[in-house]
């Protein structure tokens, strides 16, 4: 079971690989992407978006004084409860999960989740102004713990931890 996740994750990186590395485009995807995809603005999940049937727990994206940070930065929820990441000062943020450390039977649930606020593969649309907010579905989302980090901010250490149990 381990060694075959593993396997999983090694392929999706040396797909993701081919795309320019680890480092995630900050807005426009790389031109072998945008080559390869139709003739859309932005890469479409393939999968199904699941809705919110449970609780919806709040998680703000401040700036306070030269920290940027996620508060709470350890959310724990259940599957089929929502997240809504609220811009609260310090933008832009967004939220977008490390791709290639996301288990490959998790990954296709939770980027189809992002719905139409995405602008990469398991990142959401960047939030500029005070009191835009992004809410992410957990429906479907197997149990884990899952990193997620703010691209604008990843260097600063935006960053977060979410665990999902059943
Ligand atoms: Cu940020």
């Amino acid at each position: 079971m381990f060694s075959k996740r593993l396997a999983l994750v090694a392929s999706a990186f040396v797909l993701g690989a081919c795309g320019g590395g680890e480092k995630a485009p900050e807005a426009a995807p790389p031109a072998a992407d945008a080559a390869a995809a139709p003739a859309t603005a932005a890469p479409t999940a393939t999968g199904t978006a699941m809705p919110i049937t449970g609780k919806t727990i709040e998680v703000k994206m401040v700036m306070e004084g030269t920290a940027y940070k996620f508060d709470p930065a350890n959310v724990t929820a259940k599957a089929g409860d929502g997240i809504k990441f609220i811009m609260v000062s310090g933008g832009p943020h967004n939220v977008a999960f490390e791709v290639a450390k996301i288990p490959a039977d998790v990954k296709g649930q939770l980027d189809a989740n992002f719905g139409t606020d995405r602008m990469a593969e398991l990142a959401s649309g960047l939030k500029m102004n005070p009191g835009e907010s992004f809410t992410l579905s957990l429906g479907g989302i197997k149990p884990g713990a899952y990193e997620f980090h703010c691209t604008p901010h990843l260097a600063m250490n935006m960053k977060g931890m979410l665990t999902v149990t059943p």
